[in-house]
């Protein structure tokens, strides 16, 4: 029986590894003329995406990089609002990623159908608006907050913690009225975690999978990736987030969040067609 992940006026069957590509639209610049151009550079980076294979495109307006600082509601809308609507009028599945209840409003009118939320809900007008919506929603587990989470994680037994956690939230989010179809789970690899809890998450997957809902996988170009293989250009880190979304698929991902569509398409074609065999 092929499963499907319920999203806002439809649904994503998981018969094949699913692609979730990264459609960053964070600008240094904090001015109109900077805000326009970066939104046309993240409008045509998501083309590309969708035309490497991407089943959906993930679009952020803050980044959640170890250290980050903050960005408000109003600016953190109006950087991704605009790329959301070009893009699902281009005919993409759009993902909004996204920690405030406002922005994913914002983004689901402008027609977001899933709700990326690296705090699984921790905003409490999140999950009842996910409700209200029907929108898909991705709920990842993180220890702390982005701007001190690296600073000395610590579990007892990740792999249980995190599980117990995300069961926590699923039930959370079904108690807001979300339906449990419309639930992913995401470990949320390097959100307050050391290179070891990383490779123990990747490495227990199985026991997130069987908790029942898809699973999500992001390990794409992450900084313990550049730690085993020595390196330091995150762009260079393809073939280690390849090797690592394999793996993840092999025990239980459903889909990947990554920057390279058009590999991890050619990877995961080959990794599908083996995990299906007898
Ligand atoms: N990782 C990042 C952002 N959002 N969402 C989910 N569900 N899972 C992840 O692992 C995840 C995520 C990392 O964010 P950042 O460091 O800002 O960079 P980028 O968005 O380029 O990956």
């Amino acid at each position: 029986m092929t499963r499907a992940w319920r999203i806002r006026g439809g649904s994503i069957p998981l018969d094949r590894t699913r692609i979730m590509g990264i459609v960053n639209v964070t600008p240094d610049s904090f001015s109109d003329g900077g805000r326009h151009a970066t939104q046309d550079a993240a409008v045509a980076h998501g083309l590309a995406l969708l035309a490497e294979g991407a089943d959906v495109l993930d679009v952020g307006g803050e980044s959640t990089r170890p250290g980050a600082q903050p960005v408000p509601a109003e600016e953190e809308a109006a950087r991704v609002v605009p790329v959301v609507r070009r893009l699902a009028e281009a005919g993409a599945i759009i993902s909004v990623d996204t920690m405030k209840a406002s922005v994913a409003q914002a983004a689901l009118a402008a027609g977001a159908r899933i709700v990326n939320d690296v705090t699984a809900g921790r905003d409490p007008a999140m999950l009842p608006l996910v409700a209200r919506e029907g929108a898909g929603v991705v709920l990842m587990h993180m220890q702390g907050e982005p701007r001190t989470m690296q600073q000395a994680p610590r579990y007892h037994d990740v792999v249980k913690e995190v599980a117990q956690h995300l069961h926590e939230r699923a039930r959370a989010a079904t108690a807001a009225g979300v339906a449990p179809e419309a639930i992913a789970l995401d470990p949320g690899i390097g959100f307050g975690k050391t290179q070891e809890h990383n490779l123990a998450l990747l490495r227990g997957l199985p026991e997130i999978a069987m908790l029942g809902y898809p699973v999500l996988v992001g390990a794409s170009r992450k900084g313990f990736l550049g730690a085993l293989t020595g390196v330091a250009d995150p762009a260079d880190r393809v073939e280690a987030s390849l090797a690592a979304h394999v793996l993840a698929a092999e025990r239980g991902a459903s889909i990947v969040r990554v920057h390279d569509v058009k590999a991890h398409k050619r990877a995961l074609a080959v990794a599908d067609a083996l995990l299906e065999g007898p």
